[in-house]
Formats: C-alpha cells, sequence, structure tokens
C-alpha cells in the first residue's frame, strides 16, 4: 500500500516546532572560544573626503584589540565587484572602504574588542577627520545641472542606462495615433527590507589549514564564498559559507555586504574568530533598501478604450554606489510593467542615479511591486478620466487564454494563464466589498491584477542580461545506510518553507514517508553550488524539479537493486516505503541500503553508493497571475486609510502546499500593505536619513491587517516539468497598487494625486485639506 502523495497537502513546516520552542540556531547563538566582536565605524556625514583616521586612542582602551581604517582595508582588500550590470555601466566594483564616503552610514573602519560594548566604546574613540562636500539625496536632483557630483570623474551622477521593448520611434508613432493618453508621475519610495533577524557574521580563520569558515545570516552562501575569496584574496576552496537558521531576508541578504566582509578580513588578519551582529538601527542606513524610483509614465488607449501603448522612464535611486544588482531591480520593473494586459507597443527607458544614501538592491518583488504600482494606479486614472469602471477598463484589455503563449513587446514569454477567468473570480470572490462615498468615513474598492515573473532561469537569461548567477539548480540524494534519505539542495531556507516543500516533492518521488528525508543547504562544503538559490520565486520551481528527478532515479534503482535480490523484475517489485516486496518475499529498505554500501549482494552494474544526482536548467522562466481586491476604509477625520477586507486570487499552476503558498501570499500582502499606507525611508536634501528607528518607520501590525480570503486557480506552468510555477513574490506585487487604488476609489476628489506610496495619513491629510475635506 502506498500513501497518499504529499503534494498538495498542507503539512506544516517541518522547521516550526525548533522555531517556536526557541530552538532554531542563529547567527548570534553562535559562540567560539576566544571570540571577538566587531563593530564598525560609519560615516556619519552624507559626503566627505577622509583627511585623516587616528585609532590610538581607541587600542590604548582595554579590551580593544584591533583597528583597521581605510588605508589598511584598501592594502589587505579587492574591491567587490558588481554582479549584475547593464552595458556601459560607469561603476562595475565597489571598495570595501573609500578615502571619500558618499552616505552615512557606509563602512570607513572597524573595531574588534573583547565584547561588543567595548568595540562600540572604541569606535566611539577613533577620531576620523572629514572634509564635508556638498550632498544629493534624491535621484531627480541628482540630475540638475548644478548637482554636486559624487564621482567627478564622470562628470554626471547617471551610472547606468537602458532601453527596453518597442523602439523608441515606434513607441511614440503609437502615442501619435492614440485617441487618449494618461500620463502621471509616480514614486514607489526606498523601503528598510527589516527581516525580524538583522544581518551577522561569525568568522572564524584556522592558520594551520588557511581555511576561513564564516556563519553568515545570508541568502546565497556560494555567492559569498565567491565575493569573499575575491576581497580577501584567498582561494574559494579555503572557505566555507555556513548559513544557520534564517530570521528572514527578503532579498536584502542575498549577497556580501562591505561591513560583513571587514568582520572576514578581521578575522584572517587577528587569526581569532569575529562575530558582527548587525543593530536595528544600523539596518536602517546599512542594509541595503528596497526600491527607490521615480516614474514618468504613459498609457495610450483607442477609441473602444482598448490599451495601444504604454511608456515608463525609470529614474532609479541607486544610493552611493551600484549595489552588487546594481539597475537589476528597475531592469525588472521596465521588463515586467505591461503585466497582464495587451498592448501593441510597450518601452521604457531606464536612468540610473548615483545619490548620497544607502544603496537600494533586491527586496520581494525585485522591481515588480513597482511596475505594478505603476500600472495598476494609472490604469485606475484612466478610468476614472474616461468615466469606465475600473474592471471593466481591465476586462477589456486582459490578454485572453486563447493567446497563451503571449510574447510581449517586453519579450517576456508568459507561458499559461487565464487572467479574464483570475479577474471573473475576484469579482465573485469580493461580491460582498462595500463602496461607500457619503459621510466622514468613505469606503472605496481597489483592483490590482498581475503576472509575476517566476522561476528565474535559464542560464542563457542571466547571460544575456549580463547576471552572474547560474540558472540552473542541482540536486542530490542520498540512501543512507539506515534506509533515510537525505537530499542536498543550492536553494536556501530562508524562513519561507522551501525545506518542507522540498520534503514533500521528495517524499512522493521517492515513494517514502516525509519523516524518513531531511533536506539540507545552505553550507558550501556540502550543499550543490548554486549563485542565486532562494531569489526571484524560483526555489520550487528550479530547485524543486531537480529534487523530484534525482529522487525518481534513486527509486528506479532501489528497485532494480531489490529485483535483482528476488530474481525478479523490477516492474514486479512492490515498494511501500519501508520495505521492498516480491509476491511473499520481502526486504527492508534498511536492509537494502546498509547492503549496497557494504557492496554486497549487488546486480552487476550497481555502484554501492546510493546517491544520485540531477541538473535542471529550465527552459524559461513561468508567470503566476493574480488579482487582488482591497477594500479600504478612509477616515476623512483622522487622515487614515483601512484595509478592512482583502480578497486573492492567485494562480501559481500546481502547488506544493496550499498551507504554505497562504502563509507566503498574506506576508506579501502585509509587505504590501506597508508599502501602500506606511512605510517610506526618508532623507533630509543634505542626505540626513530621517528614519533610523521603528519610532519613525511604520511596519505594518498585526491590528493593521484585515482577514484575506484566498482563492487558488491552477493553471500548470508548461515550462516546469510539473506544472508549478513559483509565489514567494506574488502576494506582495499587486497588493500596494491594489490599496492604493482601493484609497483612490474612496476619495476620488483627491484620486489624482495618489501617485506617490505611501499614502500615509501626513499624505492624506495634506490632500484632504486642500480639497476642503479634512
Ligand atoms: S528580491 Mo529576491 O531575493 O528575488
Amino acid at each position: 500500500m502506498t500513501a497518499a502523495p504529499l503534494t498538495g497537502q498542507r503539512l506544516n513546516r517541518v522547521t516550526d516546532p525548533m522555531i517556536l520552542a526557541g530552538q532554531a540556531r542563529y547567527v548570534d547563538d553562535i559562540a567560539l572560544t576566544g571570540m571577538l566582536h566587531a563593530a564598525i565605524l560609519r560615516s556619519p556625514v552624507a559626503h566627505a573626503r577622509i583627511m585623516s583616521f587616528d585609532a590610538a586612542d581607541a587600542l590604548a582602551l582595554d579590551g580593544v584589540v584591533a583597528v583597521l581604517g581605510p588605508d589598511d582595508i584598501a592594502r589587505m582588500t579587492e574591491p567587490q565587484p558588481c554582479t549584475w550590470l547593464v552595458p556601459g555601466q560607469r561603476i562595475t566594483n565597489v571598495p570595501l572602504a573609500d578615502t571619500v564616503v558618499r552616505h552615512i552610514g557606509q563602512p570607513v573602519g572597524i573595531v574588534v574588542a573583547e565584547s561588543r560594548a567595548l568595540a562600540e566604546d572604541g569606535a566611539d574613540l577613533v577620531l576620523v577627520d572629514y572634509d564635508g562636500l556638498p550632498a544629493v539625496a534624491a535621484p531627480e536632483a541628482a540630475l540638475a545641472a548644478d548637482a554636486p557630483l559624487l564621482y567627478p570623474d564622470l562628470g554626471g551622477n547617471t551610472v547606468a542606462e537602458a532601453v527596453f521593448g518597442t523602439p523608441p520611434e515606434d513607441l511614440e508613432r503609437a502615442f501619435a495615433t492614440a485617441a487618449h493618453i494618461v500620463e502621471r508621475r509616480l514614486e514607489v519610495p526606498r523601503v528598510a527590507p527589516s527581516p525580524m533577524e538583522t544581518r551577522g557574521v561569525v568568522a572564524d580563520f584556522a592558520p594551520g589549514t588557511g581555511e576561513l569558515t564564516v556563519w553568515t545570516s545570508n541568502q546565497g552562501p556560494h555567492m559569498t564564498q565567491q565575493h569573499l575569496a575575491h576581497i580577501l584574496r584567498l582561494r574559494i576552496d579555503r572557505i566555507r559559507v555556513v548559513q544557520p537558521h534564517l530570521g528572514g531576508s527578503f532579498g536584502a541578504k542575498d549577497h556580501l555586504y562591505q561591513d560583513e566582509a571587514l568582520a572576514c578580513l578581521a578575522a584572517v588578519h587577528l587569526r581569532r574568530p569575529v562575530k558582527w551582529i548587525e543593530d536595528r538601527t544600523e539596518h536602517f542606513t546599512a542594509t541595503k533598501h528596497g526600491r527607490g524610483g521615480v516614474y514618468h509614465a504613459r498609457l495610450a488607449l483607442d477609441e473602444d478604450a482598448a490599451f495601444t501603448a504604454l511608456d515608463v522612464r525609470i529614474t532609479a535611486d541607486l544610493g552611493a554606489f551600484p549595489s552588487t544588482v546594481g539597475t537589476g531591480p528597475f531592469q525588472v520593473t521596465a521588463m515586467t510593467s505591461p503585466g497582464p494586459y495587451r498592448y501593441t507597443a510597450a518601452g521604457a527607458t531606464l536612468t540610473g542615479v548615483v545619490t548620497n544614501t544607502t544603496p537600494t538592491a533586491a527586496y520581494r518583488g525585485y522591481g515588480q511591486n513597482e511596475s505594478a504600482w505603476i500600472r495598476e494606479r494609472l490604469i485606475d486614472e484612466a478610468a476614472r478620466e474616461l468615466g469606465i469602471e475600473a474592471v471593466e477598463l481591465r476586462r477589456r484589455n486582459l490578454i485572453p487564454a486563447s493567446d497563451m503563449p503571449y510574447a510581449t513587446p517586453m519579450h517576456m514569454l508568459y507561458d499559461t494563464g487565464d487572467y479574464p477567468e483570475l479577474l471573473h473570480r475576484a469579482e465573485r470572490l469580493a461580491a460582498g466589498a462595500r463602496r461607500e462615498r457619503t459621510g466622514r468615513v468613505r469606503r472605496g474598492i481597489g483592483i490590482a491584477a498581475n503576472t509575476e515573473f517566476t522561476g528565474l532561469g535559464p542560464s542563457g537569461i542571466l547571460q544575456m542580461l549580463l547576471a552572474d548567477y547560474n540558472g540552473w539548480e542541482q540536486a542530490r540524494v542520498r540512501i543512507e545506510p539506515d534506509g533515510g534519505a537525505t537530499v542536498f539542495t543550492g536553494i536556501a531556507d530562508v524562513g519561507q518553507g522551501i525545506t518542507t516543500a522540498l520534503t514533500q516533492l521528495a517524499a512522493d518521488a521517492l515513494g517514502m514517508p516525509a519523516d524518513a528525508i531531511v533536506v539540507k543547504s545552505g553550507d558550501t562544503a556540502t550543499s550543490p553550488m548554486s549563485l542565486l538559490t532562494a531569489a526571484a520565486s524560483r526555489g520550487l520551481t528550479v530547485g524543486g524539479t531537480p529534487v523530484i528527478r534525482a529522487c525518481r532515479k534513486m527509486r528506479e534503482r532501489l528497485v532494480r537493486i531489490a529485483a535483482a535480490r528476488f530474481d525478479a523484475a523490477p516492474g514486479d517489485v512492490a515498494f511501500d516505503g519501508v520495505s521492498f516486496r516480491v509476491g511473499d518475499a520481502s526486504v527492508a529498505l534498511a536492509e537494502l541500503a546498509r547492503d549496497t554500501w557494504l557492496g554486497w549482494n549487488l546486480p552487476k552494474g550497481e555502484l554501492p553508493v546510493l546517491e544520485e544526482t540531477d541538473v535542471y536548467d529550465p527552459a524559461n522562466v513561468t508567470f503566476a497571475g493574480s488579482v487582488h481586491v482591497a477594500q479600504v476604509a478612509v477616515d476623512l477625520d483622522t487622515a487614515t486609510a483601512r484595509v478592512e477586507a482583502y480578497w486573492v486570487v492567485h494562480d501559481s499552476g500546481v502547488v506544493v502546499n496550499p498551507k504554505i503558498a497562504d502563509g507566503q501570499i498574506i506576508g506579501g500582502i502585509a509587505q504590501g500593505l506597508g508599502g501602500a499606507l506606511l512605510e517610506r525611508i526618508t532623507y533630509a536634501p543634505d542626505g540626513t536619513p530621517l528614519t533610523t528607528t521603528f519610532l519613525d518607520y511604520l511596519l505594518p501590525v498585526s491590528e493593521d491587517m484585515p482577514d484575506i480570503v484566498i482563492e487558488h486557480m491552477h493553471t500548470p506552468s508548461s515550462v516546469t516539468p510539473e506544472g508549478m510555477k513559483g509565489l514567494g513574490e506574488g502576494g506582495t506585487i499587486p497588493s500596494t497598487a491594489a490599496i492604493g487604488n482601493a484609497v483612490a476609489d474612496a476619495v476620488p476628489e483627491i484620486a489624482g494625486h495618489l501617485l506617490a506610496a505611501p499614502l500615509a495619513p501626513t499624505v492624506l491629510h495634506g490632500l484632504l485639506a486642500e480639497a476642503h475635506l479634512a
């Protein structure tokens, strides 16, 4: 008897008991004998030349062991390469510490001491003489003719430019013949990724072997290993990077940071273990921000309100220097801007600008939250101008299922999906949504439709994007001598629950119970190489497929070995997850595994090593779809917007674990809600960050969250062999736009001004007052 398949079942996450009992081991739980503690010296000014660096007083403090300043660091390290470029990008690597600082919080040195407190006291005693330079903190200001230059040699603050989709001349022609054009300036601000666990490193150098072991809260151990090897001038095989349990990442921990490399440098230099843990205030200025763009977007429509053209001009705020992924997220904004609709032409331009602020980089959605905000707010503006219901305008323009596969003007190929059906079901699901435009509490309904780029690969696409990441994934399965199965994957568990989903896939492919299987990842010494790992909603599709295939090969092999033992054909062998049986004869998996590892009773041609490997490089990305509907109440007296109800119809093809899928969608909506109503990193014009604690940066809390009703549709992907599509980012991406549209729907008097997220009380209050509604 074989158990029912686990794929499709709502299993609890295998990591939850450990997390709930406080037994998960995070990087800060690691303590090594003789371990020292580091504090990072950070620039207190937004733009300055470092004239001198004097650590004498710090070194005189009892307990301070070492201080490394800009000159030491420059001498001992190589700059970190950017790994996602555009052609002609004008900065392609970044030094660990420089003689010019370009944002508040930029590392200038490291103090190592017997305790963190002493390291911080030592940092206070380091005398750094900064010669201030004029600063600029916003991308449009940085493009002004008289703007201060961050890199005077470049002659401007633009460091990257790119054009996407329909060629500009053809695009202009499409707009020239349009019946209606709706044009707006939109903004999506920077946000602080804010995982529950901040970043951190424990680095341990063994002088005997010359091996550096690094435990770090990071999404990509292999990328970290390769970058550390380059920066510290070590061989890759001398570095082992281990990922402890992670308390969230959201993309922010997808690469090595300068401060983390400094802690490793100190460990190598001192030949003693060094720990550095980011504090929450550091997180606001040292961890790369998400998003941060200004957009000029135009939508052209014909007489029947059919979309004909879309044009998005992106001004990307890169911060003080391009992060490792540089303009990557903004490129994805451009490429995904058309969404689930038809146009004859769609184009985008991207201008990547440096400013005296924290660099921006990957954050859940990787540019797609922004494209959804731009497109879906613009569509609602078009509906308002043309006097058409927003839902009707969408219905007229969605790509019909009969057009799949569908190539967009941005050269993306949508594999499968039924967007009109998603909209239809969302309308049915949200039939109880309420709109009220009288009284002091208004109610509005907002819709956003989306198709999400998931399952990044193949490797060829990354090569075309000038992104140094493998698009493939590898899995290895080993049947242990006691009959258990260990699955090794390159996909890191960053708290999203991938370990559980991969366990389900492995269990079904092996025909074994879930509790006989352990999934391991996050250690360069044992995990398959992966540079992208759990990014771009690809863990399950790109990472899961080779798990299935390696496990199927393993099962076939075990059946062959068992068959030989009974002189039977493989087709006559039954496996119930514990024993192989032919007629009345049986052998336990544990016995078969033990004998095989010993090399006993092996049929000719079978190897004694019970390991199978599979490598999968997908043929293309796969597109998940969704329609989100929000009901928002706007209180005109308090100028606050509150999400009262929320409905989602989501299509990620074959769903392996609906409980985890729902968790991803709900958590994503919480982030999207924060982006719509609360979260915004702000700077004074001189580059001083104004949001450096959770007092002035508002994250949504549980009482901000409505109940969320989720309906799943299952249109299998034609790209992935199992029909799965990704869903790690799909909750976040359209939710900001759906909530923004609901606010606009509640207060149409100010709708045309609700184009810059978040629609926080301060923003609403000003607009309501101007409209004499306050
Ligand atoms: S923002 Mo991500 O780690 O694709």
